[in-house]
């Protein structure tokens, strides 16, 4: 049954299809499936294959609109059970995610907030098009642990490195570590623009948070 269902998932978010990717989220809660499975296994690869065709032409911006809409129901439905996890654990630190500016992709912040949540972080989510000036005043404001900065562009991922001016113009650094990730990111550009960490998807984000607040007291209480 997962394989299948799987493969269901993948191609209601290659169609399009909100009310069918949110109801093969509900069957699969039902019969059992982890909500991180189906997320892995049927829901992101689907947005993956819409990229491809985005690129080889043969899907237009409004497909892929479509195709975030369906994403963002399957969530509607994954969301809560994932979260449910996190308020069974003590509370593990604060994290500010926002997406930077000039770019307007969420889901995959969405997840990384999802699964910080389930892990036990307090999680404030800035949104999108998320100035550094912006980052740097929530964080000091939410008393954050991690900043977590996401961005899908070639064009917006050097917003990055102003996220992390912005945090080191109000002495909030190093206390306060900034984590990088997107699709069009990687390591070496976290090193290059000071970031203090890169993960490449949500689990990775959350093992990153782990290890980034190892190296300093936890703001247990705040905001
Ligand atoms: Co968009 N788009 N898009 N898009 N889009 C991409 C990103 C392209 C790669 C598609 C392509 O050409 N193959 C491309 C970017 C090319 C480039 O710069 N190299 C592109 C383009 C060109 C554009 C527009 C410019 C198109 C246009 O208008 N002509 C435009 C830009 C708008 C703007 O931001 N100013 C645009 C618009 C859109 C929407 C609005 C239609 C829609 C977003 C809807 C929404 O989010 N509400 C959209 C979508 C859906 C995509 C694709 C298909 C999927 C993105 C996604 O949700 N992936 C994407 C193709 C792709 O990425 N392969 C395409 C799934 C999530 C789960 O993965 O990588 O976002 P993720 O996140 C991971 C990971 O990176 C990491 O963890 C997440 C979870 O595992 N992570 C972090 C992410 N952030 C992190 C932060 C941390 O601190 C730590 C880890």
């Amino acid at each position: 049954m997962p394989e299948d269902i799987y493969v269901e998932m993948r191609q209601s978010i290659l169609e399009g299809l909100v009310d069918r990717a949110a109801a093969l989220a509900r069957q699969a809660i039902s019969a059992g499936v982890a909500p991180l499975d189906a997320i892995h296994a049927g829901y992101v690869p689907g947005m993956h294959a819409v990229g491809e065709q985005f690129a080889q032409g043969k899907m237009f911006l409004p497909d892929m609109m479509a195709s975030a809409s369906a994403m963002r129901a399957a969530m509607g439905v994954l969301d809560p059970e994932l979260k449910k996890l996190g308020t069974e654990r003590p509370m593990a630190g604060v994290v500010v995610l926002g997406t930077v500016e000039g770019d307007i992709h969420e889901i995959g912040k969405l997840l990384v907030g999802t699964l910080l949540t389930a892990h036990g972080f307090r999680v404030h989510d800035l949104g999108v098009n998320v100035t550094g000036e912006t980052f740097a005043a929530r964080a000091s404001e939410l008393n954050a642990n991690v900043v977590g900065a996401s961005a899908l562009l070639t064009t917006t991922m050097r917003r990055q490195k102003s996220v992390v001016e912005a945090l080191d113009r109000a002495g909030l650094r190093p206390q306060i570590k900034v984590m990088v990730g997107g699709a069009p990111v990687n390591r070496r550009w976290a090193e290059e623009i000071g970031a203090d960490g890169y993960a490449k998807d949500a689990m990775s984000a959350v093992a990153l948070t782990r290890d980034l607040m190892a190296h300093k007291p936890l703001a247990l209480g705040q905001a």
